[in-house]
């Protein structure tokens, strides 16, 4: 409907579809139920705009919802249905939240008339979701539906962008009303201000090691496109924090690296012995700073400058010596046009790049599958516009120190570590880009949490390469179980089923992979399959990291405690 049409009436399920089709959905994700039936039903009447896709647990649908919205830079949109569903989705909604993707989940509720009952399925998703989002309400009356919507839909775009959760009591989705639909949402972002640029030229001019650090959400390509030129303008090192690689295009010579676990020790002199960290979007989390070691808190001993999208982000932790709210693309776009600085440092900047190379040169391994090799092979083989997806495990190093990501979205991968994220992040990806290759990375462990979204690549025939990284083992657990109690492993060894044969019942192609040799024409067998693909690479669970073997860790740990 357009907005200056006359008011008619409608339900709360018509109303808010109306809303969604105004505010630009095209695509939400979702499990059906009860509570929600007629806002389903209006999606019926809406389906040649907007696309249902059916999942298959609502942790897959969130994780979905949030690769969308990562990948778009507008709300992700989930549809669930009360208590258990949102309990399956809050795994996404927390995700997002630590990865400020903007996200709205909808959750069908319990009739009014019967709230606070413990009715059936009933809970408060304010207080289930009340730490997770930001914000939760309730639409108890039809007739505010567009404006609730609306709301949703600016908050999830602006400041810090991030999820936020509209709870949908079923008597209200049948009532009728008679509102009017409202304009489509805009974003609102701060701008840094004249004199904060002119500050921030001082610093940078005054400078003799400064580096970049890229991260958080909020980016689009133009700001990425902006903060390259500025970072070639100035001849600045450049690294990305955890799980933001793709902000920088990592073949580019001013790159220097992925700053998170698994840190190259030179790379982390570097940022240690910088003299300024400009930090550009980022909150410098625990992952990012080595358990919060590398970055002293609160006054770093570099000269800081913090530049994030959150007011309230600014001085959280770091203290600085500027500190910039504002948007990323609103910041990238003055830091393009600010006069660069005579860099005396270039000397650094290309050394800095040097150090990242040699880092990625493959290393040797024990067993016959050689995962860094098999990064640098598909750092070769693979299109540009290639998308990445990863879950969490130990499995992720690899791609991260080994592969290359070629620049804005060519990644998707959750800040929060949650498992089972690469798996339905990758089939969102590739419904929202069918021409774009998406390639997703999951540990044996990983897979498992989401694995059921294979079912759905095949409903849509999203034609992903899954790629499990089974070492038979929770890696990450494992390792950090080796390290402080050694030889007394519990809860941490898998028996698996075997997931090729799994990935043919869901009547994709699937293959085993147990030599590096073997890799390459495999990886083309499912390249050129008629239906999506998965491999099945069995690695030796003693290759746990790219620096240390299982077995190793093992051994310095007992005999630091024989000590
Ligand atoms: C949802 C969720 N549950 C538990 C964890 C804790 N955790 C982190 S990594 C990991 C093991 C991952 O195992 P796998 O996917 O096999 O990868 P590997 O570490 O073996 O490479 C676990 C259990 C988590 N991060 N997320
Ligand atoms: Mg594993």
């Amino acid at each position: 409907m357009n907005p200056s049409d006359p008011v008619v009436v409608r339900t709360g399920g018509q109303l808010l579809i109306d809303a969604l089709k105004g505010h630009g959905v095209e695509m939400v994700f979702g499990v059906p139920g009860e509570s929600y039936l007629a806002a389903l039903d209006a999606l019926y009447d809406a389906r040649d705009s907007i696309r249902f896709v059916v999942c298959r647990q609502e942790g897959g649908a969130a994780d979905m919802a949030d690769a969308y919205g990562k990948l778009t830079g507008r709300p992700g949109v989930c549809f669930v249905t009360r208590g258990p569903g949102a309990a399956n989705a809050s795994i996404g909604i927390h995700t997002a939240y630590q990865d400020s993707t903007p996200l709205v989940l909808f959750v069908g509720q319990v009739g009014n008339g019967v709230v606070e009952r413990e009715a059936f399925q009933e809970i408060d998703h304010r207080r289930m979701f009340g730490q997770m989002a930001k914000w939760v309400a309730q639409i108890d009356r039809p007739e505010r539906v567009p404006e609730m919507v609306s709301h949703a839909f600016h908050l999830a775009v602006s400041g810090r962008p991030g999820p936020v959760v509209l709870a949908l009591p079923e008597d209200m989705l049948r009532a009728t009303a008679a509102s009017a639909d409202t304009p489509r949402y805009q974003r609102v972002a701060a701008h840094p201000g004249a004199d904060d640029m002119n500050r921030l030229r001082t610093l940078l001019s005054q400078a003799r090691q400064p580096f970049l650090v890229l991260g958080g959400g909020g980016w689009n390509a133009q700001a990425c496109s902006d903060i390259q030129a500025f970072a070639e303008a100035n001849a600045l090192p450049v690294g990305c924090v955890y799980r933001c690689q793709d902000l920088f295009d990592n073949r580019h010579l001013n790159y220097s690296g992925d700053i998170s676990v698994g840190l190259n020790p030179a790379l982390e002199r570097r940022i240690r012995n910088a003299d300024l960290l400009l930090a550009v979007g980022p909150r410098l989390g625990e992952w990012t700073t080595s358990h919060y070691a590398l970055i002293d808190i609160p006054r770093p001993k570099q000269k800081f400058v913090h530049v994030h999208t959150g007011a309230e982000e600014l001085g959280r932790v770091y203290q600085g010596d500027l500190l910039i709210n504002s948007g990323m693309p609103e910041f990238s776009e003055m830091a393009r046009r600010l006069p660069p600085v005579k860099a005396e440092w270039t000397a650094f900047t290309k050394a800095a790049r040097a150090e990242y190379e040699a880092w990625q040169k493959p290393v040797a391994v024990p067993g016959q599958l050689n995962l860094s090799e098999v990064m640098a092979f598909l750092r070769e083989r693979l299109p540009a516009q290639t998308i990445v997806t990863c879950g969490a495990g130990a499995y992720v190093v690899w791609v991260h120190r080994f592969y290359r990501f070629t620049g804005f979205r060519t990644q998707l991968g959750p800040t929060s570590g949650a498992m089972g994220y690469g798996v339905p992040s990758a089939v969102a990806a590739k419904l929202l880009h069918p021409d774009r290759p998406v390639i997703s990375f999951s540990g044996d462990g990983c897979f498992l949490m989401n694995g059921q979204e294979l079912a759905t690549a095949m409903q849509y025939d999203a034609k992903v390469i899954f790629i499990v990284i089974n070492n038979g083992i929770y890696g990450t657990i494992r390792m950090n179980q080796e390290s402080h109690y050694p030889a007394r492993v519990i809860g941490t060894d898998l028996r698996n089923p075997d997931f090729a044969a799994l990935a043919r019942a869901y009547g994709l192609h699937g293959e085993v992979v147990e030599e590096t040799a073997e890799f390459a024409a495999a990886f083309e067998r499912a390249w050129n399959a008629r239906t999506a693909a998965l491999l099945e690479l069995r690695v030796d669970p003693d290759a746990i990291s790219p620096t240390a073997t299982l077995s190793a860790i093992r051994a310095h740990a007992l005999r630091r405690k024989s000590n």
